[in-house]
């Protein structure tokens, strides 16, 4: 089992002013932070990203929300962090979303949903390299 995951606070809850509420709870629920950035994705980083979703119908209304605003990347750390990380941010449609969870709290929609996390410790690797080098990241806390 990993123990690091990647994580973004989205355009959606920068902009409402959610970044360190979410900060805080990220804190709480157990992480490290290894490393954050706060950056505006161009369309060819959001589109990269997201590359997975490129055939799905809400893969154009995807871009332009990543890429309306700041964002924070972070790279997390801790025993078990994907499955730790998804369970604190709860499912993709807040509707669906269990109580307490980050996503129940800030997200307004299936779509601007507040936080981003890793699906599993393959992707999460290639989701912290794709903002981060190595020598950005802390070693292991
Ligand atoms: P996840 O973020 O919970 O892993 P994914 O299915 O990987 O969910 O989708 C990536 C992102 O695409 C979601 O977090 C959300 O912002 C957006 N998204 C997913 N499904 C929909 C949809 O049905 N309509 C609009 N946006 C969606
Ligand atoms: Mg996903």
């Amino acid at each position: 089992m990993g123990n690091k995951t990647f994580a973004i606070i989205k355009p959606d809850a920068v902009k409402a002013g959610n970044t360190g509420k979410i900060y805080d709870r990220i804190l709480q629920a157990g992480f490290n932070v290894l490393s954050a950035q706060l950056l505006k994705m161009s369309e060819v980083q959001a589109k990269g990203f997201y590359a997975v979703h490129r055939e799905r119908p809400f893969f154009g209304d995807l871009v332009k929300f990543m890429t309306s605003g700041p964002c924070m990347v972070l790279a997390l750390q801790k025993d078990n962090a994907v499955e730790s990380w998804r369970k604190t941010i709860g499912a993709t449609n807040p509707e669906d979303a269990d109580e307490n969870t980050i996503r129940r709290d800030f997200a307004t929609n299936v779509q601007e949903n507040a936080v981003h996390g890793s699906d599993s410790d393959e992707n999460a690797e290639k989701e912290i390299a794709f903002f981060f080098s190595d020598g950005e990241l802390l070693s292991d806390q």
